[in-house]
């Protein structure tokens, strides 16, 4: 969207009776209620907006153009005056804050290309061993952007938190129904994790995403990207940020996104909450039960490593003979912190290949394993992932 620069004069006058004279402000206008942008994507659902790219399109480029970038919503989007619209920052620091857009304008910039996926990703593929619920996710429920904002860290620090903080909490302005009532979404990090200042800001509240404003579907005016973290820590719409003794009370974080045996939340309070995602990656092409030929093949697809700092992946491998034997891919490009890698291979491909499996390896131990077990709210599935195919 673009910055409208018009005089607050009129708007003063009428607001206050008091003219300001010559005071040029940019003044945004009120965001679209819809998503804002042109996607091209498989909705799973349109209200709220839940939709995932077709893998061949995921992995056209290593940045994901916003088109192509899954949403993940749990409520329609909130419509957000940005004339009005205030971050607030409270609890355990000295200095409480209110900021409006022009405020969050002045800060230093940061830039930080980093991956997001949904705790979800992958999750159908539980469903051969039990239905999970939630939004049916293929493989796409994860892109890769350029973010920019401000750090958190910098916010945190002029707010200055007290001693005793462990946790900082965001909230959302949107309104989700449940059974208990209407809740903003939310959730928190740790407080070492926000504070992280280093080559990679701990969390950003962003504003822009692959060089433009956020559009309404990824959170605009501002969000918490929280690089190496599952995509539920990226607060949009963000509204508010409480620093605090406790991890945040918000369902999103006390209750949901665990991973547990039982669909009775009354069995969840022993598990703790999904912060950092691990290892991960697809098969994008060819597509599931495509025709292919014997003989050698291309395939290609992503690879996550795990959500830390210094962490990038070591092997990508395809078998065509059930796990016997396995053959190596290609990395393409350079691994750069939190961030995916897509990759290519010719695979050899013989008339018995019924199916072709992929495993990763990265820098800190972490690996796709044969199996995940089974979870009720089916997060995490970052087993070998499994590429039915037929042979001409
Ligand atoms: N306010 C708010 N923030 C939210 C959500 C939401 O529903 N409301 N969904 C979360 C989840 S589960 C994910 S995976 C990411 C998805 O971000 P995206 O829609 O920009 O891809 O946003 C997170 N932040
Ligand atoms: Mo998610």
């Amino acid at each position: 969207m673009k910055h409208f620069e018009i005089s607050r004069r009129g708007l003063l006058t009428a607001a206050s009776g008091v003219a300001v004279t010559s005071i040029k402000w940019p003044v945004k206008l009120v965001a679209q209620h819809g998503g804002g942008q042109e996607k091209d994507l498989i909705f799973r659902s349109s209200n709220p907006r839940n939709a995932e790219p077709e893998l061949s399109k995921l992995v056209q480029s290593w940045i994901t153009p916003t088109k192509h970038f899954y949403i993940r919503s749990h409520a329609p989007n909130p419509k957000i005056d940005t004339e009005r619209y205030r971050l607030t920052v409270d609890g355990l620091v000295r200095q409480p804050l209110t900021l409006n857009l022009a405020d969050l304008s002045r800060w230093p910039r940061h830039e930080v290309t980093a991956t997001l996926t949904c705790a979800g990703n992958r999750r159908s593929e539980f469903n051969s061993e039990g239905k999970v619920g939630g939004v049916q996710w293929e493989a796409g429920a994860i892109g890769n952007a350029n973010w920019s904002g401000i750090s958190l860290a910098d916010v945190l620090k002029k707010a200055e938190v007290l001693a005793g903080a462990k946790h900082v909490w965001f909230e959302g302005q949107d309104e989700i129904e449940r059974k208990d009532g209407v809740i903003p979404f939310g959730g928190s990090v740790p407080i070492e994790k926000a504070m992280l200042a280093g080559k990679v800001p701990g969390a950003l509240l962003a504003d822009r995403m692959n060089g433009e404003d956020l559009t309404p579907d990824h959170g605009y005016p501002l969000r918490t990207l929280v690089p190496g973290y599952i995509g539920a820590r990226s607060v949009k719409w963000l509204g508010k940020i409480t620093v605090s003794d406790k991890p945040s009370p918000n369902h999103y974080l006390a209750t949901a996104y665990k991973i547990v045996q039982k669909t009775d939340p009354i069995d969840w309070t022993e598990s703790g909450p999904i912060y950092r995602f691990p290892i991960n990656g697809a098969i994008a092409t060819p597509r599931a039960k495509a025709l292919v030929p014997a003989g050698l093949i291309n395939v290609s697809g992503y690879v996550l490593p795990t959500g830390r700092l210094d962490v990038t992946t070591q092997r990508v491998q395809i078998s065509s003979d059930n796990g016997t034997s396995w053959q190596p891919t290609t990395l393409l490009g350079k691994g750069v912190d939190y961030c995916w890698q897509l990759w290519s291979a010719k695979v050899r491909i013989t008339p018995q290949t019924k199916k072709l499996l992929l495993r990763a390896f990265d820098s800190s131990g972490g690996f796709m394993p044969q199996r995940v077990p089974w979870n009720a709210k089916g997060y995490l599935q970052n087993s070998w992932y499994e590429l039915p195919i037929e042979v001409s």
